[in-house]
């Protein structure tokens, strides 16, 4: 009897010490997520004048190729976006309550007219590029057949000042569950591809 005894309050011992194992492995986990510095790219501030881009190109598979400036976006249907907030993949948030000015991917895409053979020919994908090289990927029914053609934008004023640092131009996209991953900063092109 002792024995059994003995033996069940090492198994109840040995089950709460595993209980709180896993607290603290979701503790880390936490911590881990409202760690930001992982996000932060690592590039030193003198880098910043080599990385931005003053003009955006639109190329591929369009019948128009593009050279969007910040003066010719402003000849185009600007919009404002209140409210925007970056969240990396991590979960770390980083920028809040910002606003911007900008022009929808969409309507760029309008403009620079994609060359489909016909109404069925839709299997395209749209590349945004950085001067580091960073890139986010868009298809062709998310932006001409998904509320999220209305949500991204290329933008040129950050909080109502023109972007310095990280720009000339952003891309942004307002409706992604994290927004960081498709935050585009340094943009130099965005490149029509056609799926073979
Ligand atoms: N050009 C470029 N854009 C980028 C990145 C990058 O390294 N280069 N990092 C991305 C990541 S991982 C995140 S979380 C967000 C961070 O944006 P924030 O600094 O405005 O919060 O930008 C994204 N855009
Ligand atoms: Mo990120």
């Amino acid at each position: 009897m002792k024995i059994i005894k003995s033996i069940s309050i090492l198994c109840i011992f040995i089950l709460l010490l595993s209980c709180n194992q896993n607290n603290k492995t979701a503790e880390q986990k936490n911590s881990s997520a409202n760690d930001s510095s992982k996000c932060k790219d690592k590039h030193a501030d003198a880098d910043f004048d080599k990385l931005i881009s003053h003009s955006v190109k639109v190329f591929g598979e369009v019948e128009n190729v593009l050279e969007l400036t910040v003066d010719s976006l402003l000849k185009m249907n600007v919009k404002h976006i209140d409210r925007y907030m970056s969240v990396c993949q991590t979960g770390a948030t980083d920028s809040v309550n910002k606003t911007f000015e900008g022009v929808s991917l969409k309507d760029i895409l309008e403009k620079a007219k994609l060359k489909q053979l016909n109404h069925k020919d839709r299997a395209f994908y749209i590349v945004a590029n950085a001067s580091d090289n960073y890139k986010a990927v868009f298809s062709w029914g998310e932006i001409f057949n998904n509320v999220t053609g209305e949500n991204v934008y290329v933008v040129f004023k950050e909080n109502g000042e023109l972007i310095k640092e990280k720009g000339e131009m952003k891309l942004i996209v307002t409706n992604d569950l994290k927004t960081g991953p498709r935050h585009v900063y340094w943009l130099t092109g965005i490149d029509v591809v056609k799926v073979k």
